[in-house]
């Protein structure tokens, strides 16, 4: 039997375009994700999060199955442009009193809200009038917005997350233009990623001079990172694989836990590397409460010797170019749905490699899950490959704190089947399912193994 620490914070997580729907209700403006899925083919058969989940309408069922779960936290994300319509000026009343229903009512159930600033959703005039995240005010925007979060939620909300993903808004979004706001290019995503973490930090700040003392909660941010195993054990491809983190994830931890960005980056990308000023690092060293990891997959790295062959799934080897990185998958790995390979021992050494760097940061994993073919038989799913998958990177999650790893909560991605950004409603990572036309919600088996999972702390 593997047991779990006592206060092990087990919970599941989601966001808000991807479930919420209601694209223009209570006096929501538009987002860089509504306009995204306007444009022709960059969304897998032109779908969109319109309706989504019906989550704004359907919360309080989504909470009691929640419930039925014996989750004991949520992460869900705030919609900014429901809060300020178009990412600027006072707050949107409607869209406050509809966080604070959804808040009291995981509150009523004994769940704990965590909360994400921004999972993505901008308010498209941010865009159109402020260059998104590559302009030179948005980190104030970004702090005035949560300013407002925190004045209105924080005597409720004790755990907040500012920016899910930074490495994936900045190189997805400006790099490789498969996400929002869609744009190609080689220095944007070093400029929108120098930005979000300014955003943060000018956030952070705000919460711990006006906050914190009185509201008592923590504030963090989430960054996605996977493993990168060295092809061989020549010095090249370990100092390949090593140079694929840095890239990766050390881009915007080292900042915030160091203060400085890593030397790799600094030496290959010269003048497209922004500089942070005195001032600025010593906003951002220190300004995480937790280190929040979301995890996925592994993939090998070898030192790339000459021309770069895009072997990467779904662009997440970031601008290979600049690192000089090619990656691969053994074919023995198994698969999911986005042809992710199970590593589940990826996800070990990556918490021991954090351990290690950031000198035994508390970990919480705010996203681990998998994408399977799904479907529903005689009113149930069974998902064999889904409980394994669970089980696995658990099994190694339990592995690490026995290693001396301070991970201290685990969040199943996600909660629900829903918008999958460019793969539309074609992938399937919930651990319950939706029915797209009915929009009627099952328990999957993986969600009743992991209710029994929470109930015995292990397995
Ligand atoms: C994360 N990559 O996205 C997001 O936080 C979720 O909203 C999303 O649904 C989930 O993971 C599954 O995709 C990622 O290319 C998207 O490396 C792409 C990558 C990583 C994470």
């Amino acid at each position: 039997m593997i047991q779990f620490p006592k206060d092990f914070i087990w919970g599941s997580a989601t966001s808000s375009y991807q479930i919420e729907g209601a694209r223009k209700e209570g006096g929501k403006g538009p987002s860089i994700w509504d306009a995204f899925c306007e444009i022709p083919s960059r969304i897998q058969n032109g779908d969109n999060g319109d309706i989504a989940c019906d989550h704004y309408h359907r919360f309080e069922e989504d909470i009691a199955l929640m419930k039925k779960m014996g989750l004991k936290a949520y992460r869900f994300s705030i919609a900014w442009p429901r809060i300020q319509p178009t990412g600027k000026g006072k707050a949107n009343q409607e869209g406050i009193a509809f966080y604070s229903r959804l808040i009291d009512t995981l509150l009523q159930h004994d769940i704990e809200p965590w909360v994400t600033l921004y999972h993505w959703d901008l308010p498209l005039a941010l865009q159109l009038e402020e260059d998104g995240w590559t302009g030179d005010n948005i980190s104030d925007y970004f702090a005035a917005y949560a300013n407002i979060c925190f004045e209105h939620f924080g005597d409720r909300v004790k755990n907040w997350i500012t920016l899910n993903e930074p490495w994936v808004i900045a190189i997805l979004g400006y790099g490789q233009a498969i996400f929002a706001p869609g744009r190609t290019s080689n220095s944007e995503p070093y400029l929108a990623g120098h930005n979000l973490i300014k955003a943060h930090a000018k956030a952070v700040e705000i919460y711990r001079k006006k906050y914190q003392s009185t509201q008592k909660g923590r504030i963090g941010i989430t960054n996605n990172c996977d493993w990168r195993e060295p092809l061989t054990d020549k010095k090249e491809d370990k100092e390949a694989a090593e140079r694929a983190l840095e890239f990766f994830l050390a881009w915007f931890a080292d900042p915030i836990y160091k203060g400085h960005y890593p030397e790799s980056m600094v030496k290959r990308l010269g003048d497209r590397l922004p500089k942070f000023t005195k001032e600025e690092i010593q906003m951002i060293k220190g300004s995480s409460d937790f280190f929040g990891l979301n995890h996925y997959t592994t993939m090998l790295a070898a030192n790339a010797t000459g021309e770069i062959t895009q072997n990467n799934v779904f662009g997440n080897g970031g601008l290979s170019e600049d690192q000089d990185v090619e990656l691969s998958a053994d074919p023995n790995w198994e698969k999911t749905a986005m042809q992710w390979g199970i590593v589940p021992w990826g996800c070990r050494k990556l918490l021991e490699w954090i351990d290690q760097r950031y000198d035994r940061p508390e970990i919480y994993i705010t996203e681990n899950g998998c994408a399977l073919d799904d479907k529903i038989i005689n009113g149930e799913v069974h998902d064999p490959k889904r409980i394994k998958f669970y089980k696995t990177y658990l099994e190694e999650c339990h592995k690490a704190i026995q290693n001396g790893v301070a991970l201290k909560g685990y969040f199943a991605w996600s909660f629900m089947d829903n918008f999958e950004w460019a793969s539309g409603y074609a992938k399937r990572f919930g651990i319950h399912y939706i029915d797209f036309e009915t929009l009627e919600r099952t328990p999957k088996a993986s969600a009743k193994w992991l209710r029994e999972v929470i109930e015995q702390n292990g397995f």
